[in-house]
């Protein structure tokens, strides 16, 4: 059986539960947080870098969420691939994937640590220039999704696993532009897919801890 450390309601977890999710892979979910210590202090010895998620499998302790989604289609393959065969075709998803990782998930991230850190210690600049970047990669993204129904171009992948967390809080803390029709098209069909829309629903509860205050919708 496999066990994933994780939390309903974080980024780069949702990505993994997405892949799991499309496959209908069986797994334990090990929850992070308070009222679950013991799971935290094995989550601590597992991986002291304490980024979650992290999956277990047998005696193998896989961390980093693209490298799990790797792992998961290696060694618990199911009818969905995520990374393609072909690898021209899967350098494209592993493109991809480090974009919406590198600049939407990490200036989100940056955005939305900011409001957490004490009024003394925010960082303006680095919270402008995460803005900056995130309005860069919607127009770049609007660009390469011309005539695309997933990232990739071809079907559902890693890239879309990656994408769907990212740009969904993304959007929370700044607004896509509505011009970029395809970027808000895309995230509006990464919501439907009925394995990110179960991911979604399973971190609703959370949504009051969302710290810059969740938008009421999605
Ligand atoms: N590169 C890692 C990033 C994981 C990550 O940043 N996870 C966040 C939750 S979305 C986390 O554990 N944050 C806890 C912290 O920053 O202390 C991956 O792809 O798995």
């Amino acid at each position: 059986m496999l066990a994933l450390y994780a939390h309903p309601f974080s980024s780069y977890c949702q990505k993994v539960l997405i892949a799991l999710y499309e496959n209908a892979t069986p797994f334990s979910f090990k929850m992070l947080g308070p009222d679950a210590p013991q799971n935290g202090a094995e989550f601590a010895s597992l991986w002291p870098i304490k980024r979650m998620p992290v999956l277990v499998d047998g005696v193998s302790t896989v961390v980093e969420s693209s490298i799990i989604i790797e792992h998961l289609g290696l060694r618990h393959p199911g009818p969905v691939r995520l990374v393609p065969q072909d690898p021209h075709a899967a350098i494209d998803v592993r493109f991809l994937d480090r974009f919406f990782d590198n600049y939407v998930m990490t200036p989100m991230q940056r955005i939305v640590f900011d409001y957490l850190r004490p009024a003394d210690a925010r960082d303006p600049h680095g919270v402008a220039d995460a803005r900056a970047l995130l309005d860069t990669a919607y127009r770049w993204l609007d660009t390469k999704l011309a005539g695309r129904e997933w990232a990739a171009g071809g079907a559902f992948s890693l890239a879309d696993c990656a994408a769907a967390p990212s740009l969904f809080y993304a959007d929370w803390v700044q607004p896509i532009d509505q011009a970029l029709a395809n970027v808000v098209a895309y995230r509006r069909r990464l919501l439907a897919r009925p394995s990110f829309a179960r991911a979604v629903d399973e971190a609703r509860p959370y949504r009051p801890l969302f710290p810059s205050g969740a938008p009421d919708r999605d």
